[in-house]
C-alpha cells in the first residue's frame, strides 16, 4: 500500500528518533485526521497538545495564507509591522509587561533559564557563574543538551553527557523538599510544568503549585512555569496555573501558541526580569517573525471566541467520567484515570500474555482513533479543544470497547 512505501521512505531515509504507530497522515480537519488510504480517524493526542484550535482551523489558515503573500521574515533587525503587535496581545492576555519571541519550546525553556540566570546575577546579586535552577525529578523541558541536563530520564539524557551544571533536581508535588532546597542562596529560579506531561499526566496535589509559588516569593527566587504543553485552554483553565491564583514570574509557551500551524513560542515576564538582557545579548533568526505572529494572533483569537477552555473543561470531566465507568467494569485492566480539562491519562495493566498500552492503541487505531502510550503502561488522551460532546462520546465507546476486549 502506499502508506507502506511512505513508512519504508522514512524508514529508509530518516533518522530512527521515533517508533511511530504505523498510520500515515494526510489530511487534517478540526478533531479528524485521514491517512493515505482515506480512512478516518480521531485524532486524540492532538500532536501532544500543540493543536487545540483543531487541525487546518480556516481562521488560521486564513490569516497564514494572505500574511505568507505579504512578507514572512525579516528577522529582527528590523522591525515588522507584526510584531508589536502580537506581543501586545499577549502581554494583554497574560498579563505581563513583556514577551520574548521565539521558535520551538526548547528554545524558550533555554530563553527562561538564561532570563533566570541573568536576574539571579544581576537582581538577586548572586556570584557570577553560581546561579542554580531548580528542576522536578521526572520533567519533560525539551530535548537540546541544555534541558536535558537536569532530566531524569535515562532515554532523554543516556549518552549525550557532558552536562551541564547549575541545576538541583527536587520531587515533583513535594513542597518541604522544595522550601530545602530554596535555602540555597545560589538558587535563581524553580522550573515547574503545573502538570506533567510526558511523565504520565502528573496531576500535583491540590494548592502545590500556589504554595510552591508562596515559598519561591519568601526566597526571592522565581517560578518559572512550562505552560507549553498544559497552557492555552488544555486543562480547563487559560494556563494550568490558574486554577491557583497563581501568576509566574516568567510563563513559557509554545505548541498551540500557534495552533499547531508552524512553530512559535513565547516567554512572558515583568520588566525588571525581562529587561537584564539587553540589545545583542539573546536572539533568534525566526523569532517573532510576521508570518509567526498574525498565525499566533489567530490562533489566540480562536482559543477565546470559540470558548475552547470552557469546551475542555466540561468534556474533561465528561471524558474522565466515562473512562471510570470502565474502569469499574474492568480493573484488572485499568489501573487508573487522571487529568485535567482534556489533558488525560488512562493507566493500563499489562495482560498476563505481555500485551501493553501499545497494543491498544494499535486496536484504538484500526478502529479509527489515535493515541500514543507513554512509558510503556499510560495512554494519553488529548483531543482538540474543539471537539462536540457528540464526537467525544462517539471516539469513548471505541475506547471503552477496546478496553473492554483487552
Ligand atoms: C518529543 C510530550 C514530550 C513539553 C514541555 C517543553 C517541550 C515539550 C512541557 C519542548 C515538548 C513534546 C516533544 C516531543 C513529544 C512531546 C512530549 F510531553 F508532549 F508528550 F516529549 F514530553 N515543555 N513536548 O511537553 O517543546 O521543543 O518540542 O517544541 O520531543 O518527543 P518543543
Amino acid at each position: 500500500t502506499r502508506s507502506q512505501e511512505l513508512m519504508a521512505l522514512e524508514d529508509h531515509y530518516g533518522a530512527h528518533n521515533y517508533h511511530p504507530l504505523p498510520v500515515v497522515l494526510s489530511r487534517g480537519e478540526g478533531v479528524h485526521l485521514w491517512d493515505v488510504e482515506g480512512k478516518h480517524y480521531y485524532d486524540f493526542l492532538s500532536a501532544y497538545s500543540a493543536v487545540n484550535q483543531g487541525h487546518c482551523h480556516p481562521r488560521i489558515i486564513g490569516a497564514l495564507t494572505e500574511q505568507a503573500q505579504r512578507l514572512t521574515l525579516t528577522s529582527r533587525a528590523f522591525f515588522n509591522d507584526q510584531l508589536g503587535l502580537a506581543e501586545k496581545q499577549l502581554c494583554e492576555l497574560f498579563n505581563y509587561d513583556k514577551a520574548l519571541l521565539m521558535n520551538s519550546g526548547a528554545e524558550a525553556v533555554e530563553t527562561a533559564l538564561k532570563l533566570a540566570r541573568k536576574w539571579g546575577y544581576q537582581e538577586k546579586g548572586i556570584a557570577p557563574n553560581q546561579a542554580r535552577i531548580i528542576v522536578a525529578e521526572h520533567n519533560f523541558h525539551g530535548r537540546t543538551t541544555g534541558i536535558i541536563s537536569f532530566s531524569t530520564d535515562p532515554d532523554s539524557t543516556g549518552g549525550f553527557g557532558p552536562y551541564n551544571p547549575g541545576y538541583q533536581v527536587v520531587p515533583y508535588d513535594d513542597l518541604a523538599a522544595l522550601e530545602e532546597a530554596v535555602q540555597d542562596p545560589h538558587v535563581c529560579g524553580f522550573l515547574v510544568e503545573p502538570i506533567q506531561g510526558e511523565a504520565g499526566v502528573m496531576v500535583p496535589q491540590e494548592g502545590y503549585l500556589a504554595k510552591a509559588a508562596a515559598i519561591c516569593r519568601a526566597h526571592n527566587v522565581l517560578f518559572i512555569a512550562d505552560e507549553i504543553q498544559t497552557g492555552l485552554g488544555r486543562t480547563g483553565e487559560l494556563l494550568a496555573v490558574c486554577y491557583e491564583g497563581v501568576h509566574a514570574d516568567i510563563l513559557i509557551l509554545g505548541k498551540a501558541l500557534s495552533g499547531g500551524v508552524l512553530p512559535a513560542s513565547a516567554v512572558l515576564a515583568r520588566n525588571e526580569i525581562m529587561l537584564t538582557i539587553q540589545p545583542g545579548q539573546h536572539g533568534s533568526t525566526f523569532g517573532g517573525n510576521p508570518l509567526a505572529c498574525v498565525v499566533l494572533r489567530a490562533a489566540l483569537d480562536v482559543l477565546l471566541e470559540e470558548k475552547l477552555t470552557q469546551n475542555a473543561r466540561a468534556l474533561g470531566e465528561v471524558f474522565r467520567e466515562r473512562m471510570r465507568r470502565v474502569q469499574a467494569k474492568r480493573p484488572e485492566v485499568v489501573e487508573l484515570v487522571r487529568g485535567k480539562g482534556l489533558l488525560n491519562a488512562v493507566v493500563i495493566r499489562p495482560a498476563a500474555d505481555g500485551r501493553t498500552a501499545w497494543d491498544v492503541c494499535v486496536t484504538l487505531m484500526e478502529r479509527g482513533v489515535l493515541a500514543k502510550p507513554t512509558h510503556g503502561d499510560i495512554i494519553r488522551f488529548a483531543p482538540p479543544l474543539v471537539i462536540t460532546e457528540e464526537q467525544l462520546h462517539e471516539a469513548c465507546d471505541i475506547i471503552e470497547q477496546t478496553i473492554l476486549e483487552f
